[in-house]
């Protein structure tokens, strides 16, 4: 007889696109993952009763609630996802931590530096994650990998952008990610933060910076494009850009990392595969491998589907829940999570500061 397994009683706030996309891997994730807790979608809050009705009924949420605060004091309710609008996630983060609850947040964690400290400041002593969900793409799980075991060695340039053309799209520029006071910035903290995350995480610390910010459409408030110089603590130069007026992309969520050992290049736009350079190759058959990255013996291989069948956007926010999930079944300390997100807040706050004086700033 399987033994019973611990009830998690998820809540999420919040019924937009990231809604759909986190409701998915709760629905999924046990069927990919062996998670040691039976999850319940137990409310699913937001203000707009209607789509919410019809989210909730998409997903399998058994119950519908418009006060996050009454989510939020539901002794019940033991993890609560904060998928709204960037203004909202310090109030709700912080309460659902002060309730002593497991807190899941979008990215990027904060309007502001300050503010993303005194959040994970509050989430210290409570189990918490950063939806940074492009680490988990098998890919660029690989990409780290081979970091990490030194196929690379000494890096010189880590390049990355993020492109998109929704700011030129006139019915799209009216929802909040356009606002400063619901976003707190523009292509910065919805795109670049992306790309700091990768960074950092497969190239380390950040610790100077140049920036430059720019605005096409004169009566918007936040930033259309953003893009910096950077010098990295392992001795590396980086070029890191985003932009919303990227015509020509549709999500090119792109890295290139140029070293001693070789070059490896990731696109999202063609998810499942990863280029990799070695340099120690003869001179005479020197070229980037296009390594389709589906197993066997990779990362993710064992979870989804048999090697040479590709997977979707989607199946990373289920890794990042699986292996949430399991550092939580083994009390183990979960990547990305409030500290790390504080770290990208960091470099974004340079950013804006380097922008705004025209001039180099130290981390
Ligand atoms: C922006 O359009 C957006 O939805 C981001 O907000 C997400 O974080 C990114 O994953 C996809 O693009």
């Amino acid at each position: 007889m399987s033994e019973r397994k611990q009830t998690l009683n998820v809540a999420m706030i919040g019924s937009g696109f990231m809604g759909d996309a986190h409701s998915y891997a709760f629905c999924q994730v046990s069927r990919f993952f062996k998670v040691p807790f039976d999850l319940h979608r137990k409310v699913i809050c937001a203000r707009d009763r209607v789509r919410l009705e019809a989210t909730a009924t998409r997903w399998g949420w058994e119950e519908v609630e418009t006060d996050w605060r009454a989510v939020v004091s539901r002794p019940d309710i033991h993890v609560v996802d904060v998928a709204v609008p960037n203004a909202l996630h310090a109030p709700i983060a912080i309460a659902v931590a002060q309730a002593g609850k497991i807190v899941l947040c979008e990215k990027p964690l904060a309007m502001s530096l300050e503010e993303a400290e005194r959040m994970a400041e509050a989430a210290r002593g409570v189990p918490n994650l950063v939806w940074f969900n492009y680490r988990r793409v098998p890919a660029v799980a690989f990409a780290k990998q081979l970091v990490d075991e030194g196929r690379l060695g000494r890096t010189f340039h880590y390049r990355a952008v993020y492109l998109n053309p929704s700011g030129t799209n006139s019915t799209k520029t009216k929802a909040w990610r356009y606002r400063r006071a619901d976003a707190g910035s523009g292509a910065s903290g919805d795109l670049l933060s992306h790309s700091i995350d990768l960074a950092i995480h497969l190239n380390g610390p950040i610790t100077e910076l140049v920036a430059m910010s720019h605005t096409f459409e004169p009566e918007r408030d936040v930033d259309d494009a953003t893009a910096f110089l950077a010098r990295f603590a392992n001795g590396s130069i980086g070029t890191l850009e985003a932009s919303r007026f990227g015509v020509g992309h549709r999500n090119r969520n792109a890295f290139e990392i140029n070293a001693d050992g070789g070059m490896l290049r990731f696109n999202l736009e063609d998810m499942n595969r990863l280029e990799y350079y070695n340099a120690k190759d003869e001179p005479n058959v020197q070229g980037a491998r296009n390594i389709l990255v589906t197993g066997p013996n990779q990362p993710y291989a064992e979870n989804f589907w048999k090697p040479g069948h590709p997977i979707g956007y989607e199946h990373t926010f289920i890794a990042t829940l699986g292996d949430f999930l399991g550092a939580l079944s083994r009390q183990e300390a979960f990547h990305p999570n409030f500290d790390d997100a504080v770290a990208v807040q960091r470099v974004l706050d340079a950013a804006e500061r380097s922008a705004a004086s025209r001039t180099w700033v130290a981390l």
